[in-house]
C-alpha cells in the first residue's frame, strides 16, 4: 500500500506555521532579527508546552514582513505539500500578523497568497484557499477588525472564517459578533476547539459560535454527549494528530481518539497543522495512521471524500476535487 502516492485534502494548516527553520533563518538575517530563544541546538523550533508553542510562533513569523514574504512562503508551502500528494488546501491566515489589521495593508497580502496560490496551481495542480483567523489570545475587539478584514476581501480565496489562538483565553460567546459578521456575509466558519479546552469547547463552538467545522475537536471524546452533538448535527472535524502528539495531548499515535471518534460516526479528516513545528508531513500522518489502526486506503479514501466534501471551496472546485479522488 503506498499511501504517499494517493491524493489528499488538507483542511487545516497555519501559513506562518509552514515556514521551515530555514526559511525564517534566512529572512532574519536579511531583515537583522534576533531569533534567540526559538530555535534548539539542531536548528529546530524549540517549545515545551502549548503556551510556549504559541510563543515561538508568533516570535519565528515576526519576520514574515511584506506581502513579498507571505507570496515566498505560500510557494515554499505549496510546493512540499504537493510533493506529499496533496491536491487542495486550506490554510489560517490574519490580518493580525499581515498588515497588522490594516484593511488596505491586508488587502495586499491576500492579493500576494493569491498570486502564489495562482502559480503553484498551474505548476504544482494544487489549489489553496484561505481562512482568515481571528487570534482567541488578542483583545475581543480585535476580533471585530479581522471580521471585517475577511468580508471585506471573501472571494475566491478567501472562504472561511476560523479563529485560533490559546483555547484558555476568552469565551467563544465574546465572538459571535464577529462570527455573525462573517457568516451575514456568506462565508464558511470553523474554530479551534477541543484540543487544550474539553469537550464543552466543542459544544460551546457548535452553539455559540455556528460553526460547520472544528478545528482538532478531539477532546470530544471526554463527553459522549458531545460526540453525539457531533454526528447530528454533522459537524466535521479538522484533526491533526501529528501535531496534538507533539504538543502532548495524546502520549502516542496508538492513543490518539481520531479512530474512536471515526467508530462512533464523526466525520473526521486528516491535516498537519503547522508542520516544520510539528516534524510532520501528509505523507507521515497517513503512515502513522495506518500503522496505528492497521487503516486500509479505502479508509483514507473515506477521509479525503469527507474532506472534499467539506471543503469551504465552490462547488465547481469541489465537483473536480472528488473527480481527483476517484
Ligand atoms: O492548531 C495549532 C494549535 N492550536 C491553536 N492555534 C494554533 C495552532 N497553530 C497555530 N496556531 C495559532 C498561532 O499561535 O494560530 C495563529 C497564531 O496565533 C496563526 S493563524 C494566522
Ligand atoms: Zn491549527
Amino acid at each position: 500500500m503506498n499511501l504517499n502516492a494517493l491524493p489528499k485534502i488538507e483542511l487545516h494548516t497555519h501559513l506562518e506555521g509552514a515556514a521551515p527553520p530555514e526559511f525564517i533563518r534566512r529572512l532574519a538575517q536579511e531583515k537583522h532579527v534576533d531569533l534567540s530563544g526559538v530555535f534548539d541546538d539542531e536548528g529546530n523550533y524549540a517549545f515545551d508546552n502549548f503556551l510556549h508553542f504559541l510563543k515561538v510562533y508568533e516570535a519565528a513569523t515576526a519576520v514574515l514582513q511584506t506581502p513579498e514574504d507571505y507570496h515566498r512562503l505560500t510557494l515554499a508551502m505549496l510546493e512540499k505539500s504537493a510533493d506529499n500528494g496533496v491536491i487542495y488546501t486550506e490554510t489560517f491566515v490574519s490580518p493580525d500578523f499581515c498588515g497588522g489589521g490594516d484593511l488596505g495593508a491586508w488587502k495586499e497580502y491576500v492579493h500576494a497568497m493569491q498570486d502564489a496560490s495562482d502559480m503553484a496551481e498551474k505548476t504544482h495542480g494544487i489549489v489553496l484557499k484561505g481562512i482568515v483567523t481571528p487570534i482567541r489570545h488578542f483583545e475581543v475587539g480585535k476580533a471585530k477588525e479581522v471580521a471585517r478584514c475577511a468580508v471585506e476581501t471573501f472571494g475566491d480565496w478567501v472562504v472561511g472564517f476560523g479563529i485560533g489562538g490559546d483555547e484558555g483565553a476568552g469565551k467563544f460567546s465574546d465572538f459571535a459578533y464577529a462570527y455573525d459578521m462573517a457568516r451575514e456575509a456568506g462565508m464558511h466558519l470553523t474554530a479551534h476547539a477541543g484540543e487544550f479546552a474539553g469537550a464543552q469547547s466543542v459544544r460551546s463552538a457548535i452553539r455559540d459560535l455556528g460553526v460547520s467545522r472544528i478545528g482538532h475537536g478531539v477532546r470530544a471524546i471526554e463527553d459522549m454527549s458531545v460526540v453525539a452533538e457531533l454526528v447530528e448535527r454533522d459537524v466535521v472535524l479538522e484533526v491533526c494528530p501529528g501535531s496534538n502528539i507533539a504538543l502532548g495531548l495524546f502520549s502516542s499515535w496508538e492513543e490518539h481518539p481520531i479512530a474512536r471518534l471515526r467508530d462512533a460516526g464523526v466525520k473526521v479528516t486528516v491535516s498537519t497543522d503547522d508542520p516544520p513545528f510539528f516534524h510532520t508531513t501528509m505523507n507521515d500522518e497517513y503512515n502513522n495512521l495506518a500503522r496505528a489502526f492497521a487503516w486500509g486506503e479505502d479508509v483514507f479514501k473515506e477521509i479525503n471524500t469527507t474532506a472534499a466534501k467539506a471543503a469551504f471551496c465552490n462547488d465547481t472546485t469541489r465537483k473536480t476535487l472528488l473527480e481527483k479522488l476517484e
